[in-house]
């Protein structure tokens, strides 16, 4: 067996038993970033090859809030299946997750096929057929939630679980503008505005689209894209409950299970 595939089997475990793993890249003898985008691919072949479907893809790490909140400087993607999609009004059972976090996020569903390079704001626009606000849990498979970038590129980037708010037409409002307060159990902990997404979240969407094109895939229709955390993540208990109020976007609630 390669070492990529030997690591996949390690990650794709550790989600599955929700146990920790040592990170690679501590000091010498880790991967660069290339090996580590293959051993995503092989980690969610795993899911594929288990029965789930993708449904869609993310970006990481493209506000400074969660950069400095991880200590990773760089933007990165990584791949959402159908099992990670949680109905809004079920509470989330914890018990199958290591250490989750929620981080609020800007969605996009996309209406037409959209493939880099050259990819730009209005063209990722043109093709978005609806937007939402979002919750995205995430639970690194790393020890203490502790990785480099290629640690989590390879953990698939601490992908678990997403609940998308209503969905809305992309209509005249500007995404840049959109405000989100983030409230945990009942008091307003955090705030961010579309903005903190690399400049507009439409431009997180347009990278993607972009180092997609570089491997010959394109953004599907009918796929969601999570364009990042918008504010520092925050860590879920039992019966936590999760509020993001957006403007123009509505709100999305997630309500965990008492155990
Ligand atoms: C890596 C995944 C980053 C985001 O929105 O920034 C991510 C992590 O922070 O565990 O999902
Ligand atoms: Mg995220």
């Amino acid at each position: 067996m390669t070492t990529i595939e030997a690591i996949a089997d390690l990650l794709h475990t550790a989600a599955r038993q929700a146990t920790e793993v040592d990170p690679w890249n501590h000091g010498a003898g880790g991967f660069d970033l290339a090996t580590a985008y293959q051993v995503q691919d092989a980690v969610v072949a795993r899911r594929v090859a288990e029965g789930e479907r993708i449904v869609g893809a993310k970006l990481g790490l493209t506000s400074r809030a969660k950069q400095q909140a991880m200590g990773v400087h760089e933007p990165l993607y990584a791949w959402l299946t159908d099992a990670m999609n949680h109905p809004a009004e079920k509470p989330l059972r914890l018990d199958g997750f290591i250490h989750p976090r929620v981080e609020p996020e800007i969605a996009f569903v996309m209406a037409q096929p959209l493939k880099g390079p050259g990819v730009g704001v209005l063209d990722v626009l043109a093709a978005t057929g609806a937007v939402a606000g979002a919750l995205e849990i995430i639970d690194s498979r790393y020890r203490d939630f502790r990785f480099t970038l290629p640690d989590a590129v390879a953990d698939n980037a601490s992908s678990a679980a997403f609940v998308l708010g209503p969905l809305q037409r992309p209509a005249d409002f500007d995404l840049s503008l959109v405000g989100c307060v983030l409230e945990v159990d009942g008091q307003a902990v955090d705030s961010a505005a579309g903005a903190a997404l690399l400049g507009h979240p439409a431009e997180a969407v347009a990278a993607l689209a972009n180092d997609l094109g570089r491997r010959g895939l394109s953004l599907e229709p009918g796929w969601v894209i999570l364009a990042g955390g918008l504010t520092a993540p925050v860590a879920l208990s039992p019966a936590t409950s999760v509020v993001a109020r957006f403007s123009r976007l509505g709100t999305v609630r997630l309500l965990c299970d008492v155990n």
